[in-house]
């Protein structure tokens, strides 16, 4: 059963893996190299096929700027079967893009230290990887150092999301009181992912005008870092965002320090790391809720729900011991029911959970994957184990989708998969858990 799993998912990564060195999240639904996704990918790869992985990482770093910004999408082809695709994001409005590749302009969680450092787990630590290491990591370190200097609006260790697609949570309930406060315009566009996708699991025509409306304003101002701070309507910490900037961190100091030298990149980030994590537990931790919170700059409050990203920290190692049972309490009481599977994207006990929609509620193989190895840090085997088998179960159940319904009996449908098919983390993150 075991080998055939990895052999399906193993097909899925060949057959989105394009001749350009990058691998498609969704054939047809996605057709681009998506930030990250692509560390995600890799190490599916690393699994089988070195040289595989470590050309997704290579290709994806190629399209970093000349700040050190990684978008969140290289349009590697003119694919027509995405919107919004190049023509509409522009990215060149900024001085500092990339002059080879086309992309947005905005990013993705910074995944890729801790992709680095696992990389090398895979591998055994060779001496190979750890070469091709030290060939890349000083972009990750610019990117991290990119979001400190540019993303750090209070100087508090935090950095900023300025779009709900920065999060890679697009359309939680996380959002919902923001676009309150927006009237965006509304845009005349031809959808091309309810082409793919039943719509009833995508977000709604009117959630795509205000996402398409702060891509506007950021391009008013040539995706200048500042202007949009000062100007976005929308403008968030995310505990998610942030925890993987501090698990990359931590990750980063750990390669440094075996390649050796590089004391003053150390230093760096070693200094932000500790503001960083003490920011996350002042600022998003909210003990009433148990659990860590979004943080809307822009309307100066946290945002009161739940999400599987309020979890995340104990990937980070930020969260304190009483913290960490607090957080494992909201959990097992909130999103762990003996009738659910572990992690629904959104708090099940609450009105907006929706257990088909996209990020209002179904699991991601992605955050499972990161919950469980925050599980494990913090000695909660038992409950990293279930996660870690939840996520198992729905992927040999249903197939590589891109998200699962966590209800176990599932009125709705016989198969409780939606979203695209075939997808890609699904079916890296599999190999990854099972080898
Ligand atoms: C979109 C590619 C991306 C992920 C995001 C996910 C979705 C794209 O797909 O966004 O068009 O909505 O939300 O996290 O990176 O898999």
């Amino acid at each position: 059963m075991r080998d055939k799993l990895i052999n399906k998912a193993i097909k899925v990564l060949e057959d989105n893996f394009q001749d350009g060195g990058f691998t498609i999240p969704s054939k047809g639904l996605y057709p681009f190299q998506w930030k990250w996704d692509s560390g995600f990918i890799a190490l599916g790869f690393a699994h089988y096929d070195l040289k595989k992985a470590k050309i997704e990482v290579e290709t994806l770093l190629d399209a970093q700027w000349e700040n050190g910004f990684i978008p969140h999408i290289i349009f590697h082809t003119d694919s027509d079967s995405y919107f919004p695709g190049p023509d509409f994001h522009q990215s060149n409005l900024h001085p500092q893009s990339s002059k080879k590749y086309r992309s947005t302009g905005m990013t993705q969680p910074p995944v890729m230290g801790f992709i680095l450092e696992r990389l090398l787990e895979i591998d055994k630590g060779s001496d190979e990887m750890l070469e091709f290491i030290s060939k890349q990591i000083d972009k990750v370190y610019e990117n991290h150092v990119y979001f400190y200097e540019n993303r750090d609006w209070n100087n508090e260790g935090l950095v900023y999301i300025y779009h709900n697609w920065e999060s890679g949570t697009d359309n939680s309930p996380m959002w919902d009181d923001i676009w309150l406060t927006m009237d965006p315009p509304e845009y005349e566009f031809e959808r091309r992912d309810t082409s793919h996708v039943d719509a009833s699991q995508r977000p709604s025509k009117r959630e795509y005008d205000h996402y398409l409306y702060i891509i506007d304003v950021a391009k008013k101002y040539n995706y200048d870092d500042a202007k949009i701070a000062e100007h976005s309507p929308f403008l968030v910490l995310d505990p998610l965002f942030n925890s993987i900037l501090i698990r990359s961190n931590e990750a980063l100091i750990k390669l440094y320090k075996l390649l050796g030298g590089n004391d003053e990149k150390i230093a760096y980030l070693k200094s932000k790391q500790q503001k960083s994590i003490q920011s996350l537990n002042a600022k998003l931790f909210n003990e009433e809720l148990g659990a860590y919170l979004h943080f809307d700059l822009r309307n100066n409050r946290q945002i009161p729900y739940i999400s599987s990203s309020s979890f995340t920290p104990l990937y980070s190692g930020a969260p304190d011991r009483a913290m960490a049972e607090r957080l494992v309490k909201t959990m097992i009481q909130k999103f762990g029911g003996e009738d659910r599977y572990l992690c629904a994207s959104f708090d099940p006990t609450h009105e907006k959970f929706n257990p088909k929609k996209y990020w209002r509620g179904p699991v991601w193989i992605n955050m499972n994957w990161m919950l469980y190895h925050g599980l494990k840090r913090y000695g909660y085997d038992e409950l990293g184990q279930r996660v870690k088998n939840d996520s198992l179960e729905l992927v040999e159940n249903n197939g590589f989708f891109e998200y699962f319904d966590s209800r176990k009996a599932n009125p709705d449908a016989e198969k409780s998969g939606y979203g695209g098919d075939n997808f890609s983390w699904s079916a890296a993150l599999l190999i990854d858990f099972l080898k």
